[in-house]
């Protein structure tokens, strides 16, 4: 039995010897997360959990299981789908295989900034994408939105435009549209769980990889020799909270409204933590000789033309919608 496996059988045990409290039987939710404890995603997570814990007077608790001790995102999704997790924090990124509608939050640059992202996750399309997972076959149920901030290339050489990528292996999450992507941009995209990156990057398996700051720096990246960071800005992928539909389904209704108002309050909260968190991690990056490169984005832009092609054919309304979004 490997590490994982082992945590994951001991976390289903405590779950089944759950330990009653004010005369009702409690019912212990686990939560997941690839990010360590502290990272805005967990600390907002682990305040929706108590929050619930209160509102229902003990009936729920929360146990947080952060850091990829439960598996890469790919497992903790296919974990969520079957109900052996019960909330998981986790990127759209690789819930685009399980979930193609998601696809277009996915595409390179299909947001012009951030601020436009949070307008759109806010307002109607967002709550549209939410539904259409919970709607999907895919046995989740997505409670609110969370934040990624914006992700862009470092490599152990320097970056400054797409012929630069030629001959670099770049780590990119597991999902083809993604290592089109890459592709697209001249380098070698090679799709990887989260927990491998590290040691891809120090055994030189991979040249580089792609993420914010906080990720970076909380996973030790920066510390590999990837330490230039060329701001292309390339996907601004939003970030979700969801729940096993199997779990939600053993939910009263007034207690499924409570999960979704929690949920949405972990967005708002997050995403304070998470602007916060930018600053301090790219500060930390900074002082550990991280080199932050401007880029020109037009030549990125361009050069991903054909992967929105490709992949926003099904969603050519949709995305005009979001380009409409002020
Ligand atoms: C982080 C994101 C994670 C995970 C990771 C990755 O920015 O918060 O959910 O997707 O990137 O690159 O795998």
């Amino acid at each position: 039995m490997t590490l994982r496996r082992s945590l994951l059988a001991s976390a289903i045990a405590v779950a089944a010897l759950a330990t009653p409290s004010f005369g009702i039987a409690q019912t212990i939710l686990k939560a997941a997360d690839v990010h360590p404890a502290g990272y805005p995603t967990v600390v907002a997570t682990e305040n929706m959990g108590k929050k619930l814990e209160l509102a229902s007077n003990g009936k729920f608790k929360m146990q947080m299981f952060p850091a990829s001790v439960l598996g890469d995102e790919k497992t903790m999704i296919e974990q969520t789908q079957i109900g052996a997790i019960q909330l998981l924090r986790t990127s759209l990124g690789p819930l685009g295989s399980v979930v193609p509608d998601v696809y277009v939050f996915n595409m390179p640059f299909v947001f012009r900034n951030e601020t436009h992202m949070r307008a759109v996750i806010d307002g109607p399309i967002g709550q549209e994408i939410l539904d259409k997972i919970s709607n999907s076959p895919a046995r989740l149920v997505a409670l609110a939105w969370q934040d990624g901030g914006s992700r862009s290339l470092y490599t152990k050489k320097p970056v400054r435009t797409p012929a630069d990528l030629k001959g670099q292996k770049v780590r990119m999450m597991g999902n083809p549209l993604f290592i089109d992507t890459m592709n697209a941009l001249g380098g070698n995209g090679i799709a990887m769980g989260y927990p491998e990156v590290y040691s891809a990057l120090q055994t030189g398996v991979i040249d580089g990889a792609e993420n914010n700051p906080p990720s970076m720096f909380t996973a030790n990246h920066y510390t590999t020799g990837a330490k230039y960071y060329a701001q292309t800005n390339h996907l601004i992928i939003p970030e979700l909270l969801v729940m096993s539909k199997a779990a939600y389904d053993k939910l009263t209704p007034a207690e499924q409204t409570l999960v979704k108002k929690l949920g949405r309050e972990a967005q708002m909260e997050q995403r304070v933590l998470w602007d916060k968190s930018v600053v301090e991690y790219t500060a930390k990056l900074k002082a550990a000789g991280v080199e932050f490169i401007e880029v020109d984005q037009k030549p990125f832009f361009d050069a991903t033309a054909p992967v929105r092609a490709k992949y926003g054919a099904p969603f050519t309304d949709l995305m005009a919608r979001i380009a409409a979004v002020k």
